[in-house]
């Protein structure tokens, strides 16, 4: 019998997973962490021995939109895959929305929530967009202050109950454009009951199934740009299940994340609900988008993570020269590469989560207020760009294999695309960074919570600060070139994102040595440091449009 090669095995990932156990032992009080540890694990062995099998099986398997039935009635049904099916029950089971509004966690209700989201969404094939915009649009209703919704939808949204749990789309995207929404055509019509009904095409609504929807629209009379836009609140079905004045035009043809139906819809005359204000939409909106890109931070991470288990696990059994793959140092330096990336992105996105929690319960000042609003654009374009730098690495780091569909690997690679595109794209996070950043007081409050952490992580905090505080001098001279220096934008958001992760890395990492008595956190920020933290190039705007434009001078 010729020789065949064991592929990889998907073993619990929550139990492999050490980064997650020590940050978690570390940031949450005793007897919250056990109880995380208990509901991980088990969750945990559900990705592991139901959901990556079924994956696997399900691996050619789409939604499927058929617009008429038999006798030409428009009906527009979106069949969804198997798992999708079976998403609520696990949703409501480990209550992946739930937790994030758990008084009784009190400021740690997000990371054990966020903790829970990353376990889970590798191997729930997207159900996670939903579930984040869910989430997101229990926190903008909470924060609009529209009594009547939050006590209609809200206990929906999060509920622990599959019977009664919704989940939201939201409806922004257009023709005109993802990034700048000010051109938004769709209208908000108010009949003479009073009553509001939009009129208009959406160009991207991911998860078209959802039982609600938040979604911008042009009162009639409003003024054209982002101000004359007001948050509506959409059910898209009637009581019988009908869609109600929507029409699916389709389903998109998506590089990746094809489990999800994202749809082209178009609204006529679709009823709606005015949230707030007949203006300030998109200010109104920014709730779901702020809960959404820190949920694409796990998710982004969650795919990285499932990658680099896979991918250790066979390094484990494929020989090769003699050695097994893991032992060569070939091999190892790429995976203590990705390691690191991975690690340093966890303890940012996780410290961002611990942030997220103390501003629901009231318990941060106004500073911090600020940190966490500049933090979650930074994280969800770092993240994003380590998972599809890292994948592309783990795909080669299978070999032809890695390149062969049926062995599941490229679709990793397919889907982490997307992690950078929704929810803004790199260069849009970037300028939303830099918004940030114009507020009073904004960097010194940023250098301010990096001198600490580096106070915290003792002596190894001074061996990293030169190299943080070198990178973040270039970040400010660049920042301070204002609109001169509008090519270095996406160059400052980079570099913060690493000199942050890196601090937090050695703040865990000397914690982590003297508690828990491992090395592997402090040779991970020393990696991670080697691959440096400063993204700024040099005076780059000139040659920028030179190159960019490819016309003489
Ligand atoms: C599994 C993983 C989970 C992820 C699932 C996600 C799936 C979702 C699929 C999608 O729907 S993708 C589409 C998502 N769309 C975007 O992310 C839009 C990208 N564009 C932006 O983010 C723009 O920055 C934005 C449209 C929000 C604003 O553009 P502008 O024209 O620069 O807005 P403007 O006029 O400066 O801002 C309006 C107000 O909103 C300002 O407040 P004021 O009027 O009080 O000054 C801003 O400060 C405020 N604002 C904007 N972004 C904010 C925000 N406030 C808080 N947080 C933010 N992020």
């Amino acid at each position: 019998m010729a020789f065949t090669q064991s592929p990889p095995q998907l073993a619990n990932p929550y139990l492999g997973d050490r980064v997650l156990q020590s940050a978690l032992r570390r940031m949450l009080p005793h007897g919250l962490f056990e109880h995380f540890h208990a509901e991980a694990n088990e969750l945990g062995q559900v990705v592991a021995d139901e959901l990556y099998p079924r994956q696997l099986r399900e691996r050619l398997l789409e939604p499927r939109h058929t617009p008429f039935d038999a006798w030409g009635h428009r009906i527009d049904e979106i069949e969804l895959t198997p798992l999708w099916q079976s998403m609520p029950s696990l949703t409501a089971r480990f209550g992946l929305v739930w937790h994030g509004y758990d008084s009784t966690k009190g400021a740690h209700a997000r990371l054990f929530q966020f903790g829970m989201v990353y376990l889970a969404t590798a191997g729930n094939d997207f159900w996670s967009c939903p579930l984040a915009m869910t989430d997101g649009a229990a926190r903008a209703l909470i924060e609009s202050g529209n009594e009547r919704l939050v006590r209609h939808a809200v206990p929906h949204l999060t509920s622990r109950d599959a019977t009664t749990l919704w989940t939201s789309g939201q409806w922004m995207t257009e023709t005109t454009g993802g990034s700048d929404v000010s051109g938004t055509e769709t209208r908000a019509v108010r009949g003479e009951d009073g009553r509001w009904s939009a009129w208009g095409r959406k160009w991207f609504t991911s998860a078209a199934t959802s039982e609600m929807a938040l979604l911008l629209a042009r009162p009639e009379g409003n003024p054209s740009g982002n101000d004359g836009l007001a948050l509506f609140y959409c059910e898209p079905r009637d009581a019988d299940g009908r869609l109600q004045n929507i029409v699916v035009d389709r389903l998109k043809d998506k590089l990746g994340s094809r489990k999800l139906p994202t749809a082209e819809l178009q609204l006529n005359g679709t009823p709606v609900e005015l949230v707030g204000a007949e203006r300030g939409g998109v200010r109104m909106i920014a709730p779901v988008l702020n809960q959404t890109r820190l949920w694409n931070a796990f998710a982004a991470l969650s795919y990285f993570r499932r990658g680099l288990q896979l991918l250790r696990d066979y390094a484990g059994r494929r020989r090769v020269f003699g050695r097994r793959l893991i032992e060569q140092p070939i091999h190892q330096h790429v995976l203590a590469g990705l390691q690191a990336e991975l690690e340093a992105g966890l303890h940012l996105a996780l410290h961002v989560a611990e942030l997220l929690g103390k501003s629901d319960q009231g318990a941060l000042d106004e500073r911090h207020r600020m940190l966490l609003r500049l933090l979650i654009p930074i994280t969800k374009l770092l993240t994003a760009r380590q998972a599809v730098a890292g994948i592309s690495e783990i795909v080669e780091g299978f070999g032809g294999a890695g390149y062969i569909e049926d062995t599941g690997i490229p679709g990793l690679l397919r889907d982490a695309q997307v992690f950078s595109i929704w929810e803004g794209t790199t260069d849009v996070l970037s300028l939303d960074a830099l918004r940030v950043l114009r507020g009073d007081g904004a960097w010194a409050t940023l250098q301010a919570s990096l001198i600490s952490l580096l106070g915290q992580a003792g002596s190894d905090g001074e061996a990293g600060a030169p190299l943080i505080r070198h990178a973040l001098e270039r970040a400010q001279q660049a920042w301070l070139m204002g609109s001169a220096g509008e090519a270095h934008t996406r160059g400052i958001a980079l570099t913060l994102g690493r000199c942050y992760a890196l601090a937090l890395l050695l703040r865990h990492g000397a914690w982590s040595a003297l508690a828990e008595g491992d090395r592997r956190p402090l040779a991970a920020a020393r990696r991670f440091a080697a691959h440096g933290v400063d993204r700024i190039l040099g005076d780059e705007t000139l040659d920028s449009r030179l190159l960019a434009t490819d016309e003489p001078e």
